[in-house]
């Protein structure tokens, strides 16, 4: 038996060439060729570990900045490639991530398209997403959703750049041949409902006695970073520490419970100072920014190839799927963000984690 493989290579004949020639050409192959590459025994990838420094993004995005408008760009963004998937906008095999930058008095026209979209803020204050008629106020650490088929546009009438991640699910979607945009005919949607209305109606514990109706037309979009920091916060004072998570929540839709969005998971997690976590794997690659404070993480593939990662506040790295992740921070706490895709995995029974020693 093949290592990997629950099948054993099958020898070459002349014979059997000259069959694997003639079926060629009616567009047919041979599973028992290709059958221990497609059905592994673990997950194989090409996805591989990689940081992103925030100094480095910053000062290249601010020198796109000098080279392209918002509008004319549609949206700046630099696009995070994945070292082992070059040339196919991916951090992951299924995700996308991209940071962008909007300038002081900027806009990002108004469009929409199927693919889903969250948004980290990770500096500057006061811009603004404007997402179904409402706009939402931009603050370092809030995530923002942009929902399928959903009308956005972004602003920026502070002084200062603003900077944030884009994650979305692009190449599920590419998977699906499900891609559908438009432009809308003015740069900014007709704004239809106050600020704040939507965490008014869904971020409080309650809901319009009519939301089923209304579904699809809504729920919260915004999870301010001032709210969500101090849950944990206060939680800090009376949880228990996951020996490999610290303390670890995930975001939901308060409609349904579930995950905020349907395709992409996100979470929040607080790491007390000092903290040396356990090693964790999981099938769902995974795409952290820590928003607070700084430490080190260790990330281990089967083969045992270890990729250390030193990250502080705003960096952005990637764990593939099925690799050993551990944690540690030394003098500072520490707070990340993290995305994958989850959801996906759950409603198709396949999500696997595992804890262990790395
Ligand atoms: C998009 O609409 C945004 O609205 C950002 O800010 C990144 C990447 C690919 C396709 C659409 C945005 C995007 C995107």
């Amino acid at each position: 038996m093949q290592e990997g493989s629950i099948v054993s290579p099958v020898t070459e004949t002349p014979e059997r060439r000259a069959f694997y020639q003639k079926i060629d050409e009616k567009n047919l192959t041979a599973l028992w060729l290709s059958l221990a590459e497609l059905v592994t025994t673990e997950p194989r990838s090409n996805c591989r570990p990689a940081l992103w420094g925030f100094g480095d993004i910053r000062s290249l995005m601010l020198e796109a900045g000098e080279l392209i408008t918002a509008k004319e760009a549609e949206r700046r963004v630099l696009v995070l490639e994945n070292p082992g998937l070059r040339g196919q906008s991916k951090i992951t095999t299924d995700l996308y991530a991209g940071v962008q930058l909007v300038m002081p008095g900027e806009v990002a026209p108004a469009h929409r398209h199927t693919q889903s979209a969250l948004r980290f803020i990770l500096e500057g204050e006061g811009g603004y997403t404007a997402v179904n008629g409402e706009r939402t106020l931009m603050h370092e650490g809030d995530f923002i959703i942009t929902p399928p088929w959903a009308w956005h546009d972004h602003g920026n009438p502070s002084a200062d750049p603003i900077f944030w991640l884009d994650g979305l699910d692009i190449p599920v979607i590419q998977m699906l041949d499900a891609s559908f945009a438009e432009h809308l005919h003015v740069d900014q949607q007709p704004i239809t409902r106050p600020v704040g209305d939507s965490d008014a109606r869904y971020g409080y514990n309650l809901l319009p006695v009519d939301h089923e109706s209304a579904r699809g037309s809504g729920s919260v979009f915004n999870y301010p970073y001032a709210r969500t920091r101090e849950a944990l916060e206060r939680l800090r004072r009376s949880d228990r520490w996951d020996p490999c998570h610290g303390l670890k929540m995930r975001y939901t839709n308060p409609i349904t419970g579930n995950h905020a969005m349907a395709t992409i998971g996100t979470f929040i997690q607080l790491l007390p100072k000092g903290f040396a976590g356990s090693g964790y794997r999981s099938t769902d690659a995974t795409v952290f920014v820590p928003i607070e404070g700084r430490g080190r993480s260790y990330i281990a593939s089967h083969s045992g190839d270890e990729f250390v990662v030193d990250w502080s506040k705003r960096d952005i790295f990637v764990v593939p799927s099925w690799h050993w992740i551990r944690h540690e921070t030394t003098a500072m706490d520490a707070v990340l963000f993290s995305y994958s895709d989850r959801p996906i995995q759950e409603a198709l029974h396949v999500f696997r984690e595992d804890r262990g020693n790395v």
